[in-house]
């Protein structure tokens, strides 16, 4: 059993660099972005409570998120393990997470923090800004959304550092460079 969280400023590629670990590790997914999305797009009483939110670029309340990935993780159904992608955002969403995996007699192994200078996030999601049709990808709410990462998600990686699972990624480079660097960061936790 293999559990990891996915960690990093908004446009690091953490969804980018979960597609490669759950290829290569065979892990379940749960990205609450996609799963906000999702909603979203069917128009669900989530999708539009989220939607309030994401727009502006600001978090989603940790009530409605930590019962959304409650649900999700009890339906999920792997053996191998999980990549947490885009959560926890909060440090309360981070000791929710670790009490829920207690509960199953789980805990995190290694969580993954994709270091990425501003510039470079604010050109990326600018560029997936020209074909996304995400609302949330123009440069107002980028900057917002960066904001709010200093603010509010970067104090997880204290959180992580105490539970001694952090590992710092350089996000930097092609995708595949950065996946190298996530292979031995988890190879060594797994050993
Ligand atoms: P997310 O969907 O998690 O999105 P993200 O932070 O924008 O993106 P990510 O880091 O995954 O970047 P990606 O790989 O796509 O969240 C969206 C919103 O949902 C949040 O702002 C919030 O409102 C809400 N939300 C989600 N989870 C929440 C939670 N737990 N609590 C509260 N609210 C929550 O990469 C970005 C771009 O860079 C892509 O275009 C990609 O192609 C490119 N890229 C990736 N790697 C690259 C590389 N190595 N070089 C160059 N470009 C690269």
């Amino acid at each position: 059993m293999l559990n990891v969280v996915i960690f990093g400023p908004p446009g690091s590629g953490k969804g980018t660099q979960s597609e490669q670990i759950i290829d290569y590790f065979g892990l379940g997914h749960i990205s609450t972005g996609d799963i906000l999305r999702a909603e979203i797009k069917e128009g669900t009483e989530l999708g539009k409570i989220a939607a309030s939110f994401i727009d502006r670029g600001e978090l989603v309340p940790d009530s409605t998120i930590i019962g959304m990935l409650e649900n999700k993780l009890n339906t999920l159904k792997s053996s191998k393990g999980v990549i947490f992608d885009g959560f926890p955002r909060t440090v309360a969403q981070a000791q929710a997470l670790k009490e829920m995996l207690a509960k199953r007699g789980e805990s995190i192994d290694v969580m993954l923090n994709l270091e990425v200078e501003r510039q470079e996030l604010i050109a990326r999601l600018l560029k997936r800004g020209e074909t996304s049709g995400r609302s949330d990808d123009n440069l107002e709410t980028i900057e917002k959304r960066i904001a709010v990462y200093e603010t509010q998600t970067a104090p997880v990686m204290d959180f992580y550092k105490a539970e001694g699972s952090y590992h710092g990624i350089q996000g930097v480079g092609s995708v595949a460079e950065i996946f190298e660097r996530i292979k031995e960061a988890i190879s060594a936790c797994a050993a």
